[in-house]
């Protein structure tokens, strides 16, 4: 029977733009929806290196101190600076329920916002609190966390999640507030307002707008965020998007939000033309970067593993709208061990990556082969339960084909 489609096999090497020929809905993708039908000549593909960093103290590493969701990093006056959440509380978290005003009820619960510089990267020093907790009833005063910075007409700003009840209580509820400095230095002058709030009942955002993430675009200021939608743990994260003309706002959030469907933290960056973005869990398009012409129409570019948690990345362009974006290569993440259950806490450590705008690619974006040790595998174990569960189908399937 003669086939309807041109059955010439497919070439051995892979061809670097569409054969004329039928394709596959799977090849005809790999051509039309990809920049690059190899992931190692995709400038937005790329693989992640992580290497522990040097100059942080975590005490006995019994859940008493934690550093988590670091911001940006910025270069200023021959060293890197980063903020970050910071807890150093009497308890590791307790929970909603047994936490007090000195029992943290999550990892983030009575955090303060701290920084530290380096000059390589590797090593850092810790240099202090830049924003503490406030006074009660002052915004903020259970926790101030997971900041980012804007430097915008030579002043900086820390954008951070700003917490009137410990978290966990109703959820993971707060709005955003900002504080504001002449030098990364600080001192820090909070603003003392929400700058972008919660969205009203019933919308996706109407309980927390997470991880602000201000960067400069056409001369104005795009704060992404993320936001879960559903109930835990069945629940599912999307990024949005506000834009200011002022970074204390008024932020007008954009009417096509969520803009991304996934991810869980924001990482952002100008990328040639356009914009890109990290999804990095909890949604059908976990483990992806993205791409937008606009900010706000985004694609999928590439598939990845093991991407950094809250990624806090060196963005040289970040805070301009001149040129085509660069990208960046490194930064700081988060690690925690989520099966710890009375000693919890989040430490900082550095990723590398290959998300440069140029071609060739270097090393360090590799291609998709990325191999785990075995114990990253059967980490992923499954529940007393569920093993059980497991057994017990096996077994009647075996005694029924034993007794047929
Ligand atoms: C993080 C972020 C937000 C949440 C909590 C602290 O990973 O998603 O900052 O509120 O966890």
């Amino acid at each position: 029977m003669k086939s309807k489609y041109d059955t010439k096999g497919f070439p051995w090497h892979l061809p670097p733009t569409r054969p004329e020929r039928d394709l596959s809905q799977a090849m005809e993708r790999l051509y039309n929806k990809y920049p690059t039908p190899r992931p190692e000549d995709n400038p937005l593909f790329t693989s992640f290196k992580y290497t522990e960093v040097k100059g942080f103290d975590y005490g006995k590493r019994d859940g008493k101190i934690s550093r988590r969701d670091p911001s940006k990093i910025i270069c200023e006056n021959g060293r890197y600076y980063i903020w970050y959440t910071k807890r150093d509380t009497i308890s590791p978290p307790r929970g909603a329920e047994l936490c007090t005003d000195k029992i943290p009820s999550m990892d983030w619960d009575l955090s303060e916002i701290w920084y530290a510089t380096s000059e390589d990267g590797f090593t850092w020093q810790e240099q202090g609190v830049a924003v503490p907790r406030p006074k009660k009833p002052a915004l903020g005063w259970r926790a101030v966390c997971t900041p980012d910075i804007l430097v915008w007409k030579e002043k900086y700003y820390l954008y951070y999640q700003a917490f009137e009840e410990a978290s966990g209580t109703k959820g993971d509820n707060c709005p955003v507030t900002v504080s504001y400095a002449d030098s990364p230095e600080g001192p820090w002058t909070p603003c003392g307002h929400i700058v972008v709030d919660n969205g009203p009942e019933g919308d996706w955002d109407q309980y927390s707008v997470h991880g602000p993430y201000p960067m400069v675009v056409n001369n104005q200021i795009y704060v992404y965020y993320k936001a879960a939608l559903g109930v835990r743990p069945d629940y599912l994260v999307g990024n949005g998007l506000a834009i200011a003309d002022d970074p204390l706002g008024p932020y007008t959030k954009h009417p096509l939000n969520p803009i991304l469907n996934s991810g869980h933290e924001t990482t952002v960056f100008r990328f040639g033309k356009g914009i890109a973005a990290f999804a990095i869990r909890n949604g059908i398009e976990a483990n992806t970067i993205q791409y937008s012409e606009d900010g706000v129409n985004f694609d999928i570019a590439a598939v990845t593993s093991l991407m950094p948690v809250g990624a806090g990345p060196y963005i040289p362009d970040i805070f301009t709208s001149e040129g085509e974006g660069q990208g960046f290569t490194w930064g700081l993440s988060h690690f925690c061990d989520h099966k710890a259950v009375n000693n919890k806490f989040s430490f900082l450590g550095r990723f590398d990556c290959d998300l440069q705008n140029k071609i060739p690619r270097s090393k360090v974006a590799n291609n998709t082969d990325v191999i785990h040790d075995p114990s990253v595998f059967f980490a992923q174990g499954l529940s007393d339960e569920l093993r059980q569960q497991r057994s017990q189908e096996a077994q009647c399937i075996a005694l029924k084909s034993r007794n047929s």
